[in-house]
């Protein structure tokens, strides 16, 4: 029986002198606006705070940050003192940087039932809204965003460049 079903996009296209091309669709990867670098630090009380903190990876395609997302542990799975921090390729996820020592940052706190509740699916829209460029011009202003799983409570909080910005704070918040 015939089917009208659509067909999916297709992988390679026939071309009428019959060479076959390649759907770019189908490999090209999505760029986002920036590259970004997902750092871990892990609470090691015989190291300093600065030793602590590790680079994990770097991604600037929408293939790559979903790649990179599905292989770790999700925040609520790490062990207290851990957190993890994603920012602008070029930043360190420190107040020292040149780009974040006039900045500020939102602070979002949880209280300790919503680790389990609510936890992962803020720090992943948190993700989103950085990598999507979800605040319009005010994305500019954005350095990064950390978690922090922690005993009297989590913490996910947005980290922007310049304090005294305060319309593209507002927005971002
Ligand atoms: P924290 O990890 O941001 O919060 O800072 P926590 O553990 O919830 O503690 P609280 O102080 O908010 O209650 C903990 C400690 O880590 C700080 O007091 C600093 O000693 C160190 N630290 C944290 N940060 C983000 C930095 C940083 O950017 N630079 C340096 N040098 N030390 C930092």
């Amino acid at each position: 029986m015939a089917t009208s079903e659509p067909k999916a996009a297709e992988a390679e296209d026939q071309q009428a002198d019959g060479q076959v091309v390649a759907n770019p669709e189908q490999y090209i990867k999505h760029p986002l606006q920036n590259r970004w670098a997902l750092w871990y630090f892990k609470n090691d009380k015989s190291k300093s705070w600065t030793e602590n903190l590790r680079l994990i990876s770097k991604f600037d395609t929408v293939e790559d940050f979903w790649a990179l997302y599905n292989h770790i542990q999700q925040p609520s799975k790490l062990g207290f003192g851990c957190d993890y921090c994603l920012f602008k390729d070029g930043i360190k996820p420190m107040w020292e940087d040149e780009r974040n020592k006039l900045g500020g940052r939102w602070l979002m706190t949880l209280n300790k039932q919503q680790r389990h509740n609510d936890l992962d699916r803020y720090w992943m829209e948190t993700l989103l809204c950085l990598v999507g460029e979800s605040f319009d011009e005010a994305s500019e202003e954005v350095c990064g965003a950390v978690v922090n799983v922690r005993p009297k409570g989590d913490k996910i909080s947005i980290w922007t460049s310049n304090c005294q910005n305060r319309e593209a704070i507002m927005t971002i918040g």
